[in-house]
């Protein structure tokens, strides 16, 4: 048996050299997890790439987006592959410079450190004078922006505002908007040894600590936890939030020499929920009409939270919509009123269900990891303007009190990651990718994002390659052996790069003369010699090694004491040193949508907006249970999930019998941008009003019409709405949808076969 790594967890396997024979997960993980099953099931599928292909129309026409995302494909050599690609590359650097290619190549790609692909395509694109990169993550697109306004620091509240052990010895109230999610909790970048998340929450309720779990869904919380449910309307948490504060005030519970001593611009704020600033008091009644909860409840709740103990999570969820900014910075406002913040068990943390990182103890240092070299090129956009910026080259946008302008890219060069699962309105996408002259994509399979693009570059996957991983904040390091040879004639992404890279004349700055073995040896030998104070095996004793155990930070400590103890001291990377209830920078970008302190602002899209007449369902299109993103949709742990082939919606029981619908049908879901199918499934753990449709669904267009996906990809459905000009997030969670059934034969599927080929001796 061998053990291996991925982001939802370590398995031990025996293979006969072609494929994996049996999997179970590993012996070290107290919770596994059923995504580990999709691995094998995936590997050979007919879906993935076996070999080299250009599109049809690119290999008889050259640069050009014709065809793109239609024609059929044309298998080739790698010879001609690897000629023809980097051909192309070097007239994109020498007619338009490296500000003409676009090599963000946003996405999660696999575990492990030396073949993680964004890391591997940007030494490349580096070694070729660079490219126009994002910044920021779907995932945290308005955290990572506005944190550092309001409390410094983002790994603050994500790392370990406290350890999850210690919220689990002191914590006598957990208030989670956004829940705890159980599924969530699977995943963590880079890898998760052991999930320790079910753990964490049953040793709390065993000492009886009570958690309010505050989500459209019942099951955003572990069972563990007994939680108390409370469904406001998705998108209103604001203005549940601001009545929370308001009733804090307006009893005396708000932690007056807490807010004195450590934040600035409470009086600004407390004014605005007084009402003094527009003549609204944000009163638990106020906000029972936005929300649908009762006031009493919201009023009880205010007082219970003052107290307790008191921690207040906010999932990542909550911010990856428009006017994200809100709730976050409100759920630290609520925690700084609460005055607990630096307590153990107490204060405020950020997504502690929606990955297994959070909450875990720090490690003292990092794994190993590949130097990305120097980029040459100083262009960038916020990760989620990828659209605007193919379709409006030039144009000028605002982000965090800058105005940038788009480039004009001529080059699209894509490896780990998936456009055509992230992004939202895939239609509008599609049309973006149409402007580029070249796309290139390396993938293991034929991601939707492969089948847009001229050249498609097979990669092997983790199984097929040694590496070594260890996930974000996680302790545990190991050896990631290859199991089977690869699939087809897949090469390493850095394979691929290292014969581009010799062609282009840059061989020698990319692979330094190593292979990649070479690599592995020399990087963690590297590391191991800078972390000179510790025990560390060397290299041949870890490959031989199961795992090893990377030394962590006191558990105990808890990251805002030092802060609390002495603020002058110890102040927080804000320009005032403290929390920043009203931020004086924020208010001077003159931003209406994020103005100088929290503030609620009614989104377009929420079950109160005017748009809900004609499309009265609050879509949450939220992250997948039973697969990470759309990564091995076609592995069989995936597809158990689906309901006659298409990715599962599910429905409170009087929406469904409102619209006479059954269990098990195949329905329509439209929105103002585009439709799709998907299967019905009715049940009361979801909130009336609402449709669940999680992502990950790979996209499959009806060759007439973009807007409509086949198999249930939501992002047909999502607007491609910036969360604010501050962050210019991704808004994805929410939108306004209607479900009918699909009369008649819905349509095949043609996503889980192969795109068209042509031989080459076929063209015409
Ligand atoms: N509507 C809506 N949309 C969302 C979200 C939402 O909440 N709602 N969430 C967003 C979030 S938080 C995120 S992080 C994104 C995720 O978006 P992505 O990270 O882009 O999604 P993945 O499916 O993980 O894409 C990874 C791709 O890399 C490929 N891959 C895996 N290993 C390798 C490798 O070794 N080499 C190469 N070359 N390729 C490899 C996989 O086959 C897959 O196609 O989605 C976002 N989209
Ligand atoms: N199994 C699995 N786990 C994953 C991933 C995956 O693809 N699969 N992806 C990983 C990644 S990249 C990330 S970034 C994290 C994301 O972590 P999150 O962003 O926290 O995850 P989501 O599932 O998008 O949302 C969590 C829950 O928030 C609730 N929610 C949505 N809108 C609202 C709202 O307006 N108010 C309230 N109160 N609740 C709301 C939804 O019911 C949803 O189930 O998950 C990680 N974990
Ligand atoms: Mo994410």
């Amino acid at each position: 048996m061998t053990t291996h790594l991925t982001h939802w967890g370590a398995f031990e396997a025996d293979s006969d050299g072609e494929r994996l024979t049996a999997v179970r997960p590993w012996r070290g993980d107290p919770e596994p997890m059923r995504l580990i099953e999709n691995v094998a099931s995936a590997q050979h599928h007919p879906t993935r790439v076996d070999q080299p292909y250009v599109r049809q129309g690119w290999l008889e026409r050259g640069p050009g987006a014709a065809g793109r995302g239609t024609d059929p494909f044309v298998p080739v050599s790698w010879e001609t592959m690897l000629d023809l690609l980097a051909g192309e590359l070097g007239r994109v650097y020498r007619e338009h410079g490296a500000e003409g290619v676009f090599g963000g190549s946003y996405g999660w790609a696999s575990a492990g450190r030396f073949h993680h692909a964004q890391s591997q395509t940007h030494r490349f694109l580096n070694c070729l004078g660079g490219y126009v990169r994002h910044v920021n993550s779907y995932s945290l697109g308005v955290s990572q922006v506005l944190m550092p306004h309001v409390f410094g620091h983002l790994g603050f509240v994500i790392e370990r505002a406290t350890a999850k052990t210690v919220l689990a010895r002191h914590t006598e109230l957990v208030v989670a908007f956004g829940g705890l999610s159980p599924k969530n909790s699977a995943v963590s970048p880079g890898g998760v040894s052991r999930h320790n998340s079910r753990g964490w929450i049953g040793a709390a309720r065993a000492r009886g600590c009570r958690f309010v779990s505050i989500s459209p869904l019942r099951d955003d919380i572990p069972a563990e936890a007994e939680a108390e449910w409370l469904a406001p309307r998705p998108g209103s948490d604001t203005a549940l939030m601001l009545a929370l504060a308001q009733v804090l005030d307006a009893e005396g519970l708000a932690d007056k020499t807490f807010l004195d001593k450590y934040t600035v611009g409470y009086e600004r704020f407390i004014g605005y929920v007084r009402g003094s600033t527009d003549g609204i008091v944000k009163s638990p009644e106020w906000a029972a009409a936005l929300t649908g909860l009762p006031a009493e409840r919201i009023r009880a709740l205010a007082r219970e939270m003052a107290a307790a103990r008191t921690f207040v999570t906010v999932s990542w969820s909550l911010q990856r919509a428009q006017y994200g900014e809100q709730p976050l910075w409100l759920g630290v406002v609520l925690a700084a009123m609460l005055g607990q913040i630096g307590l153990p068990g107490g204060g405020f943390g950020h997504g502690y269900g929606s990955a297994a990182s959070v909450g875990e103890p720090a490690r003292e240092f990092s794994p190993p990891r590949l130097p990305q070299g120097v980029n040459g090129v100083d262009t960038f956009i916020p990760v989620a303007r990828i659209a605007d910026m193919l379709l409006n080259p030039g144009q000028s946008f605002e982000y965090n009190g800058q105005q940038l302008i788009y480039p004009d890219i001529r080059l699209v060069y894509w490896a780990g990651g998936n456009p055509f699962h992230h992004h939202q309105d895939l239609a509008r996408l599609r049309a973006a990718f149409a402007r580029p002259e070249t796309v290139v994509v390396h993938d293991p399979f034929w991601s939707s994002t492969a089948r847009h693009a001229d050249f498609v570059l097979p990669a092997t996957m983790t199984i097929e390659r040694n590496d070594y991983g260890a996930g974000e904040n996680d302790r545990v390091l190991f050896p990631m052996k290859a199991i089977t040879r690869p699939h087809g004639s897949a090469r390493d992404d850095y394979a691929i790069f290292g014969e581009l890279a010799e062609r282009l004349g840059v061989g020698k700055e990319f692979t330094e003369g190593r292979t990649a073995d070479e690599w592995l040896r020399y990087l963690y030998e590297e590391w191991r010699q800078h972390q000179g104070g510790h025990d560390l095996p060397d290299f041949d004793t870890f490959w031989a090694s199961e795992h090893i155990e990377l030394p962590i930070l006191d558990e105990d400590q808890i990251l805002a004491a030092d802060f609390r103890g002495d603020p002058d001291r110890f102040p927080l990377a804000t320009p005032s040193g403290k929390i920043e209830i009203f931020s004086e920078t924020i208010d001077s970008f003159g931003y209406a949508d994020c103005p100088g302190h929290p503030t609620w602002l009614e989104p377009e899209e929420w079950l109160g907006a005017p748009a809900a007449a004609e499309f009265p369902l609050q879509l949450v299109a939220n992250q997948p249970r039973a697969k990470l993103h759309s990564q091995l949709d076609v592995g069989a742990y995936s597809q158990s999930t689906k309901i006659a082939g298409r990715e599962p919606v599910r429905l409170h029981p009087t929406d469904a019998t409102a619209r006479d619908l059954h269990d098990g049908d195949t329905v329509r879901i439209r929105s103002k941008r585009g439709s799709c199918l998907a299967g019905l499934t009715i049940d009361d753990a979801v909130r009336p009003g609402v449709a669940q449709l999680s992502t990950g669904a790979w996209y499959d267009p009806d060759p007439a019409n973009p807007a409509f996906c086949r198999h249930g990809n939501p992002n047909v459905l999502t607007p491609d709405r910036p969360s604010s000009a501050l962050s210019q997030g991704c808004t994805g969670q929410l939108s306004l949808v209607e479900i009918e059934r699909y009369e008649g034969t819905a349509p095949a599927l043609t996503v889980n076969q192969p795109p068209a080929t042509i031989a080459a001796q076929h063209l015409p």
